[in-house]
């Protein structure tokens, strides 16, 4: 659907940047409140796959590989429309005219669905532990991911004002900021692997080793895949493959909503971009946060590989 050619169904000038609203005590942009019933009523069904991340950890990343597998490794195929269409973000509000809400996109949407989401574990809509539904979850290390987080924020009106960096550092670290805090998401998701069907995934092994963690994907996903297709994932994954392509950057959006002059949606896609932004002190006390919040619980994130 090209956005830019409908303009009687998007108001760019009617478009206003966010608020933090806390539903349950998570931060969420305030368009969500409104839509709160209709997404836990969300009517998930057993052969649902759900992609779940903390914002920024690499979800498009994820999405696509497992685009990619269901569609043998045919690039053609998943291309036929921009990631954010083939996969509903459940809980996004109808905010983007003429695009519905994830949940009735979703609703639309005939079964094998990959869905996508970046609700911490406790407020998933029930249905998805109801039907016993597979996920996936990517856990990015705190000190990309919180960079990433705050160059979004430059681009997307969708999200509130960031503030400066130092400011929305002290925010991420006190949870104060869209999706709430990244040292629970991680560490209730970790743990709700021991009593689901999760896959549990570290965006620093896929930057690593991708074709052993793209395996690992296929197979939880109950799929062998021979070596060429296996290669042709790897290939049209790859940072450099997503960040050219229009059905994965993100370039079908308006600039009105997400502004890629200021910053590109493929922005470094490494592991340790944080060192560029960190003061020395800044990572002792994330350092420290870190080690104090994920304590006793098995989490072990690399900031370098
Ligand atoms: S979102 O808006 O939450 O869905 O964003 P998300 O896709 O989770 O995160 C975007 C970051 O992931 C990087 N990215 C990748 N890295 C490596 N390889 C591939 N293929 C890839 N695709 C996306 C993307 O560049 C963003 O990270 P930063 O650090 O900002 O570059």
């Amino acid at each position: 659907m090209d956005l830019e050619s409908r303009p009687g169904d998007f108001d760019p000038m009617s478009f206003k940047r966010a608020t933090l609203e806390e539903i349950e005590g998570v931060p969420f942009p305030h368009d969500l409140q409104k839509h709160w019933d209709l997404l836990q009523g969300f009517k998930a069904r057993p052969d649902d796959l759900l992609i779940c991340t903390y914002p920024k950890a690499g979800t498009t990343w994820i999405q696509q590989i497992v685009d990619m597998i269901q569609h043998g490794g045919d690039l053609e195929k998943c291309n036929h429309s921009p990631i954010y269409e083939r996969m509903p973000f459940i809980e996004m509000p109808p905010v983007i005219k003429p695009l519905p809400s994830g949940v009735e996109q979703a609703d639309k949407m005939p079964s094998p669905r990959i869905l996508k989401s970046h609700l911490p574990v406790q407020l998933l809509p029930p249905s998805f532990w109801e039907q016993k539904c597979k996920i996936i979850y990517v856990a990015r290390n705190a000190k990309d991911n919180v960079v990433s987080y705050y160059y979004f924020h430059h681009i997307s009106k969708l999200m509130p004002e960031p503030g400066n960096w130092d400011e929305f550092l002290e925010n991420f670290i006190a949870g104060k900021i869209a999706w709430g805090s990244w040292f629970d998401h991680v560490r209730y998701w970790w743990e709700a692997k021991d009593r689901h069907p999760i896959l549990y995934l570290f965006y620093e092994d896929m930057k690593e080793d991708p074709a052993k963690e793209i395996q690992k994907v296929a197979q939880f996903m109950g799929l062998e895949l021979p070596q060429s297709v296996l290669n042709q994932i790897v290939q049209h994954t790859r940072f450099d493959s997503m960040k050219a392509n229009p059905m994965t950057n993100y370039s079908t959006l308006p600039s009105s909503i997400l502004d890629q002059s200021v910053s590109p949606f493929m922005r470094k896609g490494i592991v340790g971009n944080w060192k560029e932004h960190f003061t020395v002190a800044q990572s002792e006390q994330l350092d420290d946060v870190c080690a104090r919040l994920l304590q006793g619980s098995g989490l072990n994130f690399r900031t370098q590989l």
